[in-house]
């Protein structure tokens, strides 16, 4: 069994739910070519790169993660910081030959993915970009019908992600309403996730019409630099400006003919983590809501016409990953699970040396996919999305 040392920068959300999958991934997909050893983890200061070592079980910690890349034991670069750090740690990484697995959206910009991209098929090394829904059952389930062609062609895709935890004016001004830390609001931060899985089910985006709103153009500024997403409000206290989009509402076409509607809000009182994927087919349709995470509706044209509509399957031991998960369907996936199943795909191709998806390439064409949503927004045109060739 290869034990495979993992460097973690950042310790905020995704460095708990990472290193909850790095423990995880022994404990569902066993006996195991590899184990992940929680080995270094960077943070912004010493003090809270020692507690988060202390917390999420690494042997130790450092508040400079150029340690971390250039240290020869490390095998793998874990980037959970927020988004203008994920350039220049993933990049640094690769030239020191790392695997490196990089949460989303892969860059704040469309020039920082490139350069990403362009370093990871330089290194040969493995690398992924952290779209983790797309590994949910139910999600992977959905693929499964449509390349089986049990709905026919693709003819639209309708997506939202939608929360509510900026809603209120007196959420604080963390990292992400800010720009130059960002990149952008709504769209990279959860468009994104709701592209990467219509790309995952339908194939390549070619062109976009967006509209976006930013209905908090003011938020109260705070000290610290982790988000708290919404959960510690500031009703006094000098405010600063919100210079990314709220809300983000967009058409596309698909390279397969397909059209659809992605969209995609923090704004929306009521939806929490309210990501919803409907396909229609010349022979049927499918329906997901991540908020019942264990079902997948789906509906044939073939069924009796008195019988026609909408079931549910609930994903378990026979569906995608099901025979490590848990031995009872609806027992209950969790987002964990989905970082499992991520961490799980990633380690396997670091130690077999093969593809795994979505690496730095689909994050740079999601990134290209952004970047002409936000142009659009701002023409008001139909935009052109460049399609990588891979
Ligand atoms: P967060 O604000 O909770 O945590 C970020 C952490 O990075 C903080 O603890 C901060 O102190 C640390 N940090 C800042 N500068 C640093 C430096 N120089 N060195 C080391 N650590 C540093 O942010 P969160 O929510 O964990 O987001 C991190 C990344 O993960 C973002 O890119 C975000 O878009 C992505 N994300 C992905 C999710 C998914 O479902 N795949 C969910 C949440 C976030
Ligand atoms: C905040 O919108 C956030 O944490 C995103 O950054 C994540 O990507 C999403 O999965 C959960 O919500």
């Amino acid at each position: 069994m290869q034990k495979i040392n993992v460097g973690l920068i950042g310790g905020g959300f995704m460095g708990k739910a990472h290193s909850l999958a790095y423990s995880g991934v022994p404990m569902f997909y066993w006996p195991s070519e590899f184990l992940p050893v929680k080995h270094t983890m960077a943070e912004a200061t010493p003090e809270l790169a020692a507690d988060a070592a202390n917390r999420f079980g690494f042997q130790y910690s450092t508040d400079d993660w150029r340690t971390v890349v250039e240290n020869p034991d490390i095998d793998v670069v874990d980037i959970a910081t927020p988004n203008h750090l994920h350039a220049d740690v993933a990049i640094a990484a690769l030239r020191a030959g790392k695997h490196v697995i990089c949460e989303k959206p892969i860059a704040r910009t469309v020039d920082e993915a490139k350069a990403m991209y362009e370093a990871a098929r330089e290194a040969k090394v493995t690398n992924m970009v952290a779209f983790n829904y797309r590994r949910t059952p139910a999600v992977a389930l959905a693929k499964r019908y449509i390349d089986e062609g049990a709905i026919g062609d693709i003819l639209n895709v309708r997506a939202t992600y939608l929360q509510d935890w900026s809603a209120d004016p007196n959420a604080p001004l963390s990292w992400r309403f800010q720009k130059s830390i960002a990149g952008s609001g709504a769209v990279g931060d959860i468009l994104t996730h709701v592209v990467d899985i219509a790309r995952y089910l339908a194939g390549d985006i070619t062109s976009v019409t967006a509209m976006t709103k930013t209905y908090i153009p003011e938020r109260p500024i705070q000290s610290a630099g982790t988000d708290s997403l919404g959960n510690s409000k500031i009703a006094t206290g000098p405010k600063g400006v919100v210079d990314v989009e709220d809300e983000v509402l967009t058409l596309v076409r698909f390279a397969s003919g397909a059209i659809g509607s992605l969209e995609a809000t923090r704004n929306a009182w009521g939806r929490n983590n309210f990501i919803t994927v409907e396909v229609h087919g010349s022979e049927g349709s499918i329906y997901f809501n991540y908020e019942n995470r264990d079902e997948l509706q789906v509906c044939f044209k073939s069924d009796q016409d008195d019988r026609r509509g909408f079931r549910t399957v609930y994903t378990g031991p026979n569906h995608p990953n099901g025979a490590a998960l848990w031995p009872i369907p609806a027992l209950g996936i969790g987002y964990s699970e989905t970082k499992i199943i991520e961490a799980h795909d990633f380690f396997h191709a670091v130690v077999n040396g093969t593809e795994v998806r979505p690496d730095f390439a689909d994050g740079y064409q999601v990134a290209l996919i952004d970047e002409a949503i936000l142009e659009s927004a701002s023409t008001g045109l139909w935009t052109d999305v460049p399609i990588l060739d891979r």
